[in-house]
């Protein structure tokens, strides 16, 4: 078994609604889920264009002995399932990343890993230190809140928008954090 690391985005239709779903799907399909972060505001990054809407961003760490690429392949399902149009770019209801699994590091068609843009996207590093900031990289050797910390100033880039699952009691009981999340009402 090793620890799967996934990054939640979505920034089209209704984005919490959709990256709960996803979660829970994630879950009816085997993957033991071990805990969600909170959700976080964030703004494109790079813009695609002037109006492109913000995004709602989120990390899973699950627990799996699948091989990376099927996981990836249960991620590209889940994200067809949410609708998730075949062209690749632009705005998106889902966006399930393969961020890092264990500490595997390769580079192969249609995957890389860990995730080469981890080191610049405060929108994975915010969620990602807050279920484990002492994440070491396998290739760079940092830990996740020094990945952080490198990063330039981007002030009200990452905002938080409310809990998918709630860490303490993931981290009360391993392994049955992920459904608590379900019982939860969004915070306003
Ligand atoms: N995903 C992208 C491109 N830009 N920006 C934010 N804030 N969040 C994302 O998930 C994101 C992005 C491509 O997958
Ligand atoms: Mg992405
Ligand atoms: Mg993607």
């Amino acid at each position: 078994m090793s620890h799967a690391w996934i990054g939640l985005g979505s920034n089209l239709g209704p984005r919490e609604e959709t990256l709960r779903a996803a979660v829970e799907r994630l879950c009816s399909l085997g993957l033991e889920v071990l805990r969600v972060s909170h959700l976080y505001e964030t703004r494109p990054a790079p813009p695609a264009a002037p109006d492109e809407p913000w995004y709602l961003n989120g990390v899973v760490q699950a627990e799996t002995d699948l091989s990376p690429h099927e996981l990836l392949a249960l991620l590209h399902a889940v994200e067809a399932e949410a609708g998730r149009p075949a062209s690749r770019s632009g705005p998106r209801s889902l966006d399930l990343d393969l961020l890092a699994l264990g500490n595997l590091a390769f580079t192969e068609t249609g995957l890389t890993l860990p995730h080469p843009r981890i080191v610049d996207r405060a929108f994975v590093l915010v969620p990602l230190c807050e279920l484990d900031p002492l994440w070491r990289h396998p290739l760079d050797g940092r830990r996740a809140a020094e990945l952080l910390a490198a990063l330039p100033v981007q002030e009200g880039s990452v905002r938080l928008h409310s809990p998918l699952a709630p860490s303490s009691a993931a981290d009360a009981a391993p392994g049955t954090g992920a459904y608590a999340w379900r019982f939860l009402s969004p915070v306003s």
